[in-house]
């Protein structure tokens, strides 16, 4: 078994095995100082904090490296079908905490760091994270890579090594502040560079039509320039099996270090600018969730490690001795929504212009290869692409993309006889005015399978989003809920509960088999279980107080209610909702003198887009109201309101455990999914939320009885909004919302600056998009029944670990189960335990 310390004894291995292999604290000792020094060049004493972390992770990552080896020769062997992960975004947080862990690793090498005076811990917590992600859709690539090692399912993750991620965001003055992630600035221990994989990509230019020696009609691209992508492969360790997958990330370089036809002119500084340029490419990260710029360069982007991973898997194909047909056979791709659908059109180019496959051969393995998962149902973060734009980055894939639709336009025609409209509808050139590709058609049209990311998205998918996709291939649509690893977001972030879990249930196997945390719902009722329950929650509690101490300066109450909204900024979420509501509770305060109030703190945290003046204005509304509302002397600790900066994946493993109530509070039908909606409730937190993504699977599964639930469904919304809504009708009837609005545009949050909050408070009086006011009522009711049922310490703890055992569902591990089975027709390649 390759998970024995020293397993390689016998096997042929040698001494110099152990320093790399050997789990034991004394080989771990031995080589985390031979890193220390052979590859930091220090020894301990003078060793800085960076070297030190370093050379932890060498001594980590070596422990990685045989299995991982392993694994890709089985992988070889064997012939499976491996999932190659498609995805603009891996948003995979900190990586020692999670190796070690998976490696079962943690205990000895903590025992044998602090016998040297080092605290394992501390290095855990000073991690620096790559941010390569805006939010949900990248933390679900980096899960579901975690649930395939887990499921060891052949996988590889396909997607950008940016220089640069998820800006990092300070506040200054109450409004958002972005400056440079330079995370790499001390270096990445755990990416290996391999230049040898390093592959070429053309970009612009134009093609040329000809007939070649032998009859045949060809095409060739003449680019404008290439650039040079090379993989930085990070191993991902299943948990405690000898799995170890891929995280393969593209950065690209100039192809020559000098343009030598600018250089022979004399023009040294243009030369030099051409490879800047190149490596422009994968810089930087763009910041925008949720809504779709028609920018060039992230077309380049998206084409360059789409470009960069088939050409890849054609590597992998070659070497393991098989014809370029069998690439379905040996490659299931999903596309991680359209980010990365141009695959659709990079994989016929290759297969009929470079291996001269016919077109219909090149068809049908294209879409016998790539499944799609949509992620958003909002206009704006439809990706299209301006014809003239997309022509001059991608000339040939234009013309590609031109004959799947025809031919797919032909074939509609016949299916849908005489609905022209319908064929207007469903081309993948949208021409209703200025011409534009459209991705998620050619991702629709290109793939076998499309799926959205909980039951009602999945639905709305077909009936509002592709519903003449539907009408044409109800077969392909299919809905996979998603799904969070709870061994990062349980076993990670919340020791506590861990350990509780592990004794009340008698064993481990809850970590790799979720569904078993259901055993802990007989002891929801156990007094003895409660207490302890409640004490784990205090301390997690306690550490979140001084986290945000330590950032914000802000003292909270740890024995207050932990009141929690965490996400991406933006409207639709709706975290201005949750101010009018704190407002509301501020206003009872100073003018019912309402002191039975049950004592809340209000966690806000998340980013805006740097280019979202709203989103902004939004964090500087929680902001400001939590300036008037901290510094109250009348409202004493009944009331605190605290926007945490920077909200990453580190600040999530810290907020989830610590959180009693869950805000997820979006517009019914706007939220695809939810994924922190998951971690909460995996956390014990109790939800208050609207019947939106997610929500409504957790509701169903934790009881109505355990959720608090409100405002309006899905439906309801969009009668109303074709009924006619009037939100300033609202207002003038609703006295508390009226009170509400009127204190904040009224200036009294801005030191009588009335104008600032005007474009909110403007909005939700004439448009309200997201029909705030509409679902006001209801949600200070619920938030009124909230208060009463914290009044009873102990029931809400029964809820609590109701909401945690009946969590089961939502583990990534039964997502990608049913990924496997459903879309990609994949299983698992254990280990046997014989090597490799
Ligand atoms: C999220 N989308 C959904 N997008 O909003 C969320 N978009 O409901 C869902 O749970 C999650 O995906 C996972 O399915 C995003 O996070 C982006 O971050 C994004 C980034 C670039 C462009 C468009």
């Amino acid at each position: 078994n390759t998970l024995e310390p020293g397993h390689l004894r016998g096997q042929g291995g040698v001494a110099e095995d152990d320093v790399r292999t050997a789990c034991e604290p004394e080989a771990l000792k031995r080589a985390f100082l031979d890193h220390l020094l052979y590859t930091q060049g220090k020894t301990l004493e003078i060793a800085s904090h960076n070297d030190i972390y370093l050379a932890v992770a060498y001594t980590v990552r070596d422990r990685l490296l045989r299995r991982w080896s392993h694994t890709s020769s089985r992988h070889k062997r064997h012939g499976t079908r491996t999932v190659a992960y498609l995805s603009a975004e891996f948003l995979i947080g900190p990586s020692l905490g999670n190796n070690l862990l998976n490696l079962d690793i943690t205990d000895a090498l903590r025992e044998t760091l602090a016998r040297l005076g080092i605290d394992l811990d501390e290095l855990v917590r000073r991690e620096v994270e790559p941010g390569l992600g805006n939010g949900g859709l990248g933390r679900l690539a980096a899960c579901f890579m975690d649930s395939l090692a887990t499921g060891e399912i052949p996988a590889i993750g396909y997607g950008i090594y940016y220089e640069y991620g998820i800006f990092f965001q300070t506040v200054v003055d109450g409004w958002q502040v972005e400056n440079t992630d330079k995370w790499l600035r001390f270096g990445n221990p755990w990416a290996i560079h391999h230049p040898e994989w390093g592959v070429e990509v053309k970009l612009g230019g134009y093609t040329e039509h000809y007939t070649d020696d032998v009859g045949r009609f060809r095409v060739r691209w003449v680019p404008e320039k290439t650039v040079w992508g090379t993989p930085f492969d990070t191993p991902v360790a299943g948990y405690k099996v000898s799995t170890v997958n891929t995280l393969r990330l593209w950065r690209a370089e100039a192809t020559e270090e000098f343009d030598f036809s600018v250089f022979n002119r004399g023009d040294y500084l243009g030369a030099v600018n051409k490879k800047v340029t190149s490596e422009n490419l994968t810089k930087v990260l763009y910041p925008n969730d949720e809504s779709h710029q028609g920018k060039e360069l992230r077309l380049e982007q998206q084409y360059f490690f789409v470009a960069c991973a088939l050409r890849d898997m054609l590597r992998i194909l070659e070497h393991r001795g098989l014809p370029v047909t069998e690439f379905p056979r040996a490659f299931a791709v999903q596309l991680n929504d359209t980010h990365p659908a141009i695959g659709v059109a990079e994989l016929m180019r290759l297969l009929i212009d470079e291996y001269l496959v016919p077109w219909e051969q090149a068809w049908e393995a294209t879409r016998a290869t790539f499944a799609y998962t949509n992620h958003t149902l909002l206009p704006e973060a439809l990706e299209r692409w301006p014809l003239e734009l997309f022509k001059s980055v991608l000339p040939r894939h234009l013309e590609i993309i031109y004959e799947i639709n025809r031919r797919f336009l032909n074939e509609a025609r016949i299916r849908f006889f005489g609905d022209e409209s319908r064929v207007f509808r469903l081309s993948l050139i949208d021409e209703s005015g200025e011409r534009y590709v459209r991705m998620a058609h050619l991702a629709c049209v290109g793939s076998h399978a499309i799926n959205g990311v909980a039951e009602l998205h999945s639905t709305l998918i077909k009936e509002q989003l592709l519903p003449d996709f539907y009408a044409m291939w109800p077969e392909k649509f299919d809905s996979v809920t998603n799904g969070v690893t709870p061994r990062r977001w349980v076993v990670l972030s919340n020791p506590g509960l861990a350990a509780l879990a592990t004794e009340a249930l008698g064993d481990e196997h809850w970590i790799r088999d979720w569904p078993r945390i259901a055993g802990l719902e007989k002891h929801a009722d156990d007094a003895a279980f409660i207490e302890r329950w409640q004490r784990v929650k205090h301390t997690n509690k306690r550490s979140l107080a001084a986290l945000i101490r330590d950032e914000t300066g802000v003292v909270v109450n740890p024995d207050s209610l932990f009141d929690v909204l965490v996400k991406r900024i933006h409207e639709y979420k709706r975290q201005h909702l949750a101010v009018l509501h704190i407002v509301t509770r501020y206003h009872r305060l100073k003018t019912q003198r309402a002191t039975d109030m049950v004592p809340r703190t209000f966690i806000f945290g998340g980013k805006a887009a740097p280019g979202y003046v709203r989103a902004k204005l939004m964090i500087k509304l929680i902001t400001a109201v939590a300036d008037v509302v901290n510094s109250d002397p009348e409202v004493r600790d009944l009331l605190k309101v605290v926007f945490l900066p920077n909200f990453s994946v580190s600040k999530g493993q810290c907020i989830y455990p610590a959180a009693e109530l869950s805000e997820q509070i979006s517009l019914a039908g706007k939220e695809a999914s939810g994924t922190g909606n998951m971690k909460f409730a995996m956390n014990g937190a109790l939800t208050i939320g609207t019947m939106d993504g997610a929500n409504i699977e957790i509701c169903q599964e934790v009881g109505a009885e355990n959720f608090f639930a409100f405002g309006m469904s899905a439906d309801e919304a969009q009668r109303l909004l074709r009924s006619g809504y009037y939100p300033r009708d609202l207002y003038r009837d609703d006295a508390e919302l009226r009170a509400a609005i009127d204190l904040i545009r009224g200036g009294f949050f801005s030191r009588g600056d009335a104008g600032l909050f005007e474009p909110l408070t403007n909005d939700l009086l004439n448009e309200d998009r997201y029909m705030l006011l509409a679902d006001y009522a209801s949600y200070v009711e619920c938030q009124d029944r909230v208060d009463a049922a914290y009044r009873d310490a102990r029931q809400w703890s029964r809820m609590a670990v109701l909401n945690c055992a009946r969590s089961g569902r939502f583990s990534s591990d039964r997502s990608i189960a049913e990924y496997a089975r459903r879309m990609w027709h994949t299983s698992a390649l254990p280990d046997t335990g014989h090597g490799g």
